[in-house]
């Protein structure tokens, strides 16, 4: 194995033995295995999607196929090539999402059987398919024996690092368009520019310019797909809301939903209602306490522990059974596994799954039942958390706002937000926080905000000094209130604002992210607690040169040139 997709990665520099995440090297070997079927199915995809405009019997061929073969309900064929699957499939292998070699062997034969069946019917169609990467035409036997499969075979450090980034920006992209296509939001353009994405990586005439371009793109589809994500979002369950939420339990037998899938939680809301079991978020699910349609379960009870990496010592206190609807899931230990459960690309050997039905809903009445005859969770802790501003909310006290600012009462917004993570040196987070001057303002989302959500930092004339705008997948109401504010203070570039960023990443959403805020012009963003391993020293320099990036450093440091 090799890998160095995460923050966590050994030394700063590769998963080599085993994945400090828990990843076996065999799984990692697999998931390697499985990019590089999906690259090929990628190829195949583009060929198809060239050829249909102008073959409409091929059209209908390829339909059929493709009906007879995914899950997609859908029967709008450009948006919808394999797209699912392919989104499913790449989520799977975002840190921490599957750990079970049998998803993996199983999603690489799909991949193969997909990819010849629609390589017959394009043939049969008079379609060129000679001279396209190998990747168009190894078998799953020969994958082992297939140098091109590890990352290290791309031997020039910076086209391996650029070809990397972008299959990690891919990863994050394929992520929330997979949340959007589950709450019936697609856009082919996403679906193009992931195959297109993935296809170049197998292309040895592109130079390292040429990938750098493609890595803004990826940004900027990033910024799409995101914006998607929110519409989809927002139009179901309507806009988050500033909300108090609960962080202390209640005497009833409970459930557990970690994860990000909005969906998921919708459905186990309606099947728990009435039944006399409560319900809870971990981790990422916290924002679902914001939405007015989650809202209005009075089962809901709030929020339960921390972030991810907290999940085996609350798991094990909570007493009633866990969904994991997405990342981030730690292997468990014995003593609770069996009360987890996973679902859609969630996986680990020997853990209950709960599949979509044909429907396209979920049935939770095994989870329901074991609930029922659970101990209430025990208590970590009293008190609430404030979150719930989204755009929406925070954009409907921008008059405040921006009278805040221009009276000197608001001093700086800082954007502290990404991901957490297990290691020690994120207290730099919680101190950072603390330090922060009284007239500066935390804008946050994604799992970051576990490390300072809990202080008490007070708030600026009613406008609590953290706005807390949801999951990672919402990053997108940060960029939104960035843009609004920029046109309130008639300012043409968005980094003249008095807003810094100190933004922690762990996975690959956070790459998704931080590429989205390049492509969007931000400048200045300083990056931790350490520096992507995949990142090589040239490729870093061009992030330097063209957007200051840089890494933290201490909380006195990063204080000073940031404040
Ligand atoms: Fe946390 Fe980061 Fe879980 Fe997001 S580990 S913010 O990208 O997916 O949440
Ligand atoms: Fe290591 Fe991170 Fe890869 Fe896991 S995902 S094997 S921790 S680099």
């Amino acid at each position: 194995m090799y890998c160095y997709q995460c923050e966590e990665t050994v030394k700063g520099e590769a998963c080599t033995k085993t994945g400090v995440c828990g990843k076996s090297d065999e799984v990692a070997d697999l998931q390697d295995q499985l990019i590089y079927m999906l690259k090929g199915l990628a190829v195949v995809n583009q060929k198809a999607r060239e050829k249909i405009p102008e073959d409409s019997g091929l059209k209908a061929q390829i339909l059929k196929f493709i009906k007879g073969n995914q899950k997609t309900k859908d029967e709008d064929l450009e948006e919808h090539i394999n797209s699912r699957f392919m989104e499913e499939s790449i989520f799977s292998t975002v840190t921490n999402v599957n750990f079970s070699n049998s998803y993996f062997k199983n999603q690489i034969q799909e991949t193969y059987r997909l990819r010849e069946g629609l390589k017959s019917i394009l043939k049969e169609s008079g379609v060129d398919l000679s001279n396209l990467p190998s990747a168009v035409n190894v078998k799953p036997e020969d994958l082992t024996s297939t140098p091109e499969v590890s990352i290290l075979s791309t031997e020039n450090e910076d086209i391996r690092s650029l070809r990397e980034l972008l299959t990690y920006g891919i990863k994050g992209m394929a992520a929330y368009a997979y949340h959007a296509r589950m709450l019936g939001c697609t856009d082919n353009e996403i679906s193009t520019f992931m195959e297109k994405g993935l296809a170049a990586t197998l292309d040895d005439s592109l130079s390292s310019d040429d990938l750098t371009g493609l890595v803004l793109e990826c940004g900027s589809v990033g910024v799409k797909t995101m914006a998607l994500l929110d519409e989809a979002n927002t139009a179901a369950y309507g806009h988050p809301e500033p909300t108090n939420i609960n962080i202390g339990v209640r005497d009833n037998p409970g459930i557990l939903i970690s994860g990000h899938d909005l969906k998921d939680m919708e459905q186990l809301l309606k099947q728990t209602e009435g039944t006399g079991v409560d319900v809870y978020t971990h981790g990422e699910m916290l924002p679902a306490n914001t939405y007015p349609a989650f809202k209005k379960y009075s089962h809901l009870v709030g929020n339960y522990g921390g972030s991810w990496w907290k999940q085996k010592e609350e798991f094990e206190k909570f007493n009633g059974p866990v969904l994991m609807t997405t990342n981030c899931l730690v292997p468990p230990a014995d003593s609770y596994s069996n009360r987890i459960f996973t679902t859609a690309m969630v996986g680990f050997e020997g853990l209950k799954h709960i599949d979509e039905m044909e429907n396209g809903t979920k049935d939770f009445s095994r989870i329901i039942e074991i609930a029922k005859n659970s101990r209430p969770p025990e208590k970590l802790e009293d008190g609430e958390i404030t979150a719930g501003f989204a755009h929406n909310a925070a954009l409907s006290v921008a008059d405040k706002i921006v009278d805040a600012v221009k009276g000197g009462q608001i001093s700086r917004f800082v954007v502290m937000a990404g991901c957490d993570g297990r290691h020690k040196e994120r207290e730099y987070y919680t101190d950072f926080a603390k330090q922060l001057p009284e007239d500066a303002v935390i804008l946050t989302a994604g799992c970051a905000k576990y490390r300072y959500n809990k202080l008490d930092l007070g708030d600026i004339g009613g406008i609590p000094r953290i706005l807390d705008a949801g999951q990672c997948n919402d990053s997108y109401s940060l960029v939104v209130v960035a843009q609004k504010l920029a046109q309130a203070f008639d300012l043409k570039d968005i980094n003249e604002l008095p807003v810094s960023y100190n933004i922690a990443w762990y996975e690959q959403k956070a790459v998704l992210v931080l590429l989205a805020l390049l492509s969007l012009g931000v400048k200045n963003i300083v990056l931790g607690p350490k520096l992507p391993a995949f990142v090589s020293p040239n490729v870093l320099n061009v992030l330097v040169e063209n957007f200051n990036i840089s890494a933290n450093t201490t909380v006195e440091n990063d204080m000073k040139r940031l404040i």
